[in-house]
């Protein structure tokens, strides 16, 4: 019994998540700065290295490693996951929609190479998990708009809709034919306060509470009535986590699952933000981004994501509205 108690001890001791060491790809934006604090608290921040193009992100400094890198830069990467003992890389670094639309062929060109690295990679060297996000952009104008379901028609029709469409199909390759463990996520547009978002459509969110809070005049980019679902960052970094956290049975999709939190519209955000800035004021000037907005889903059916591994946001609209407004305006001070 003492010997089948140190067994059990030993292969606890395997799953720990001290024994995890995590590369994270693209650490300096919107999403990695939140996710690779995270990870610092659950996992010896000594095992977190946070890997960018950019310098490192002030709200990184000192609580971990962080390495300058570029993903396009395969050997590169390939070494840096061998000297740091690496079993699971977050792959975050892209180009997002509306830079994408203005180079098709750059965001083709990073968007999937870089991922081929890391599945390359997560292959030769065994590593335990792999996280690529997806996006609600892999759908078009074929798939329902309401409710999206989890597999319905999938035709993007922008760049970046096409790069993570492929991406998706790239991850259950890899899965089924060498049976890399990656997981993956369609997010919504994430709305946070710590880091700046990086040439999205859905940006205009972050961008109407920033001149909200500054008694600034924002000029929305796409018209009033144009619903897309969003989700708050807290929610965002706590189902990442979830669900690479989740046992590998519970894991039935190794293309990417819906996620959902909430929907709004330009005019209902600006509503939901008035309740507390009154004099808050908008006007509407659509632009290139009216387009990609209106080929997206204005809603998601997530429930396979909630019976798989348990997925539920916590935030909605109004309790979403109410803590970005907090957290802005002590920012501001
Ligand atoms: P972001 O643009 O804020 O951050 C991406 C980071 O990648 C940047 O810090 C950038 O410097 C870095 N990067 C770019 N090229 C690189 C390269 N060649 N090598 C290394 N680093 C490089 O993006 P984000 O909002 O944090 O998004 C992260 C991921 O989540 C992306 O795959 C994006 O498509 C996906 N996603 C984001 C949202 C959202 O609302 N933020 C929604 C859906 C999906
Ligand atoms: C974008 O607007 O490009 C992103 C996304 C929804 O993928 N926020």
């Amino acid at each position: 019994n003492k010997k089948t108690n140190k067994l059990q001890q030993l292969s606890l001791q395997n799953r720990m998540p001290a024994k995890e060491r995590i590369l994270v790809i693209g650490a300096c934006g919107q999403i990695g700065v939140e996710l690779t604090l995270a990870l610092r608290k659950i996992y010896d921040p000594q095992h977190v290295i946070a890997t960018d193009l950019r310098d490192e992100h002030p709200l990184l400094k000192g609580t971990g490693p962080y390495v300058t890198l570029d993903v396009m830069n395969r050997e590169m990467l390939h070494v840096l996951v061998i000297r740091h003992h690496i079993t699971q890389i977050y792959h975050l670094a892209a180009i997002l929609s509306a830079t994408a639309e203005k180079n098709p062929a750059l965001a083709w060109h990073i968007n999937m190479q870089s991922l081929i690295h890391v599945l390359e990679i997560a292959r030769e060297e065994n590593l335990h998990k792999v996280y690529w996000p997806s996006s609600i952009a892999v759908f078009g104008k074929g798939a329902p708009r309401q409710q999206t379901p989890q597999h319905t028609i999938l035709e993007p029709t922008t760049a970046y809709g096409i790069s993570k469409l492929a991406g998706e199909r790239w991850c259950e390759y890899y899965h089924e034919r060498y049976g890399v463990d990656v997981r993956s996520l369609r997010y919504p547009g994430l709305i946070s306060y710590k880091s700046s978002p990086g040439g999205g459509t859905t940006d205009y969110a972050i961008e109407m509470f920033q001149a909200a809070v500054e008694n600034r005049k924002f000029c929305c980019p796409l018209a009033p009535d144009t619903r897309l679902p969003m989700m708050y960052m807290p929610d965002a970094i706590r189902a990442t986590i979830e669900l690479m956290e989740a046992p590998a049975n519970r894991i039935s999709l190794h293309s990417s699952y819906n996620l959902h939190a909430f929907h709004f519209s330009p005019a209902e955000l600006a509503a939901a933000i008035r309740k507390y800035v009154p004099k808050f004021e908008i006007c509407y000037q659509p632009d290139f981004r009216q387009q990609i907005a209106e080929s997206w889903p204005e809603s998601i059916d997530d429930s396979q994501a909630r019976q798989d591994w348990g997925w539920k946001p916590a935030f909605d609209l109004e309790s979403m509205t109410v803590d970005m407004l907090q957290n802005l305006q002590q920012w501001k001070k």
